[in-house]
């Protein structure tokens, strides 16, 4: 039987001259892509790369970064996306966790890299023509880490295999009903889950063509669906906001819109009135979905049947989920407790950590960490996340404590607290309230530039609050719920 790599790798080959890839004046076609593939392959292979050896990347979204992604694969190396928008003690960390032989960093982006960086770094640009045998692997084995944050300060790598992307993107690709007919607009980044695993290995698995763009923009979208035929669209929630806001400035865009097949929104939560004034403008009441970077998507709405404002709809098949109390304990329906998955899209450990990769299950359920509450029907609503240390902002998690211990590297800041409020644009806003050491003139200014500095942008504070002393309980432990209240009625 052909394994779930095969029917990846395998497929481009015989999906001859359909179209796979535009960007700007490069158009692909599905033969095209995988020739690419294979001179990826030997490139890599040739530079001495094999077997589980990690090829990281830091570039933006482009048809030669996922060639070489599938180059990899066809070797059996592991691919790890790096977060395009990370400086250098970010980049630093993966590099050093994931211990890659090789990365593939786009010119522009070398200065991100850091001066200490040992492993050997090339570009993106294209290959010669050159043969190549895919090697064979199992499917458990792994095809990325993936980075993401968590309540500590440092990002884990997410090991998902073969198997798990394939199979969990299948399951809910099929519920989504994509086939050889359609075309995604794929403005989402490359190194997360949603751009990279739904839409590349979704498309390629549907033998879709894919429109892909190096970032979002609103206009893009129409021209897309208007010029260039698209048919799907998938986004965070900030997207939609600012989609809406261009089809306020300009109205008749959105006929155009109209034409689409398919809108689909997840890794944040869609607020229901977005949902309704894009259906309003649009005719399309957006599909949403939820899922992790570590379970690849549990729950969808569907497509055929009621997607329902504030759900995330019902379990993708082959899922399986509970919600339980503090205790462990099962809850029913419309009792509110953290959610816990098993899936075939389930990631295989953390990359190189079992403590936290032991402490993430319990059992074979994986701990999200998100509250959550499940109806009558099935269908799920996120309530919020157990931990106020973790942030979601325009689609990307956060962990408060990167920026605080990066606040507390100021000389003048004694303490700092961290929180994500809420916030029309970005789903949450990042703000800091700091206790000074000593004196500091303009210090919010000082602050958010000190941030900036080692911080992805996105994570800099929005602003940051100068008080005398942090709300604590009576054992001095930061109380950040009674803090966050405390912003949210000044
Ligand atoms: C950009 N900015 C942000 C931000 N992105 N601020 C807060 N949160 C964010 N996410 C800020 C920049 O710092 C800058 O501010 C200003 O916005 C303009 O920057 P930009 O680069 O022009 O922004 P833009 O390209 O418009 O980016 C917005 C965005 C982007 C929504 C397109 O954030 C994005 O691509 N988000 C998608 C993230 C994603 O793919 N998540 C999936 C995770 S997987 P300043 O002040 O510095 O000028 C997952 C699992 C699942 O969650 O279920 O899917
Ligand atoms: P990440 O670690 O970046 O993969 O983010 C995963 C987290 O995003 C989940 O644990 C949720 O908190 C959040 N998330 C994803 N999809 C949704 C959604 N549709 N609604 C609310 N939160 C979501």
């Amino acid at each position: 039987m052909a394994t779930a790599r095969d029917q990846l790798l395998g497929s481009l080959a015989s999906r001859g001259d359909r179209l796979a890839l535009v960007q700007d004046e490069t158009r692909w076609t599905y033969a095209q892509l995988d020739a690419a593939m294979r001179s990826w392959g030997r490139e890599l292979r040739d530079a001495g790369v094999g077997r589980g050896d990690r090829v990281a990347v830091l570039a933006p979204s482009s048809p030669q970064l996922i060639a070489a992604m599938l180059g990899t694969y066809a070797i059996g190396a592991i691919w790890v996306p790096i977060n395009n928008r990370y400086r250098a003690a970010e980049v630093g960390h993966i590099l050093e966790d994931a211990g890659p032989s090789l990365l593939l960093c786009d010119p522009g982006l070398r200065g991100a890299v850091p001066a200490t960086n040992t492993v050997a770094v090339r570009g993106l640009e294209d290959r010669p023509a050159a043969t190549l045998d895919i090697v064979p692997l199992p499917d458990d084995a792994p095809a990325m880490l993936v980075y993401t944050s968590g309540t500590t300060g440092r990002s884990k790598g997410a090991t998902l295999s073969h198997a798990a992307i394939v199979e969990g993107i299948a399951a809910l690709t099929g519920l989504w009903g994509w086939s050889q007919e359609d075309v995604l607009s794929l403005q989402l980044p490359l190194f997360h889950v949603h751009g990279l695993c739904i839409g590349v290995h979704g498309s390629l698995l549907a033998g879709m063509s894919m429109l892909v763009h190096a970032r979002f923009s609103a206009r893009a979208v129409v021209d897309d669906i208007a010029q260039h035929g698209a048919s799907v669209f998938m986004g965070v929630p900030t997207m939609y906001t600012r989609l809406l806001a261009h089809l306020d400035a300009n109205p008749s865009d959105a006929a155009s819109l109209r034409a689409a097949r398919l809108f689909t929104a997840g890794s944040a939560a869609l607020p229901a009135a977005d949902l309704e004034a894009f259906e309003r403008h649009t005719g399309h009441r957006i599909l949403e979905r939820y899922g992790m970077s570590e379970t690849l998507i549990t729950f969808s709405n569907p497509l055929a049947g009621e997607r329902r404002p504030g759900s995330v709809g019902r379990e993708v098949p082959g899922v399986r989920s509970r919600i339980v109390d503090e205790n462990g304990a099962e809850l029913g329906a419309g009792v509110v407790g953290e959610l816990q998955v098993q899936s075939p899209a389930m990631m295989t450990d953390y990359w190189n950590n079992p403590e936290a990769t032991a402490a993430s299950f319990d059992g074979p359920w994986f701990r999200t960490g998100d509250v959550v509450e499940r109806d009558e029907d099935g269908y799920v609503r996120i309530v919020g996340r157990m931990s106020v240390d973790i942030i979601k902002s325009g689609g990307f998690k956060i962990s408060a404590r990167e920026i605080e211990e990066a606040l507390l590297l100021h000389p003048a800041v004694a303490e700092v607290a961290v929180v994500g409020l809420p916030d029309e644009t970005w789903g949450e806003r990042i703000e800091a309230v700091v206790v000074l050491a000593q004196p500091l003139s303009d210090a919010e200014a000082t602050l958010v530039a000190h941030a900036a500095a080692s911080l992805a942008d996105y994570k800099k504070p929005r602003a940051v609050h100068v008080v005398d002393a942090l709300p604590r309980n009576a054992l001095g432990k930061l109380q950040k719920v009674a803090l966050k209240h405390q912003l949210l009625a000044t």
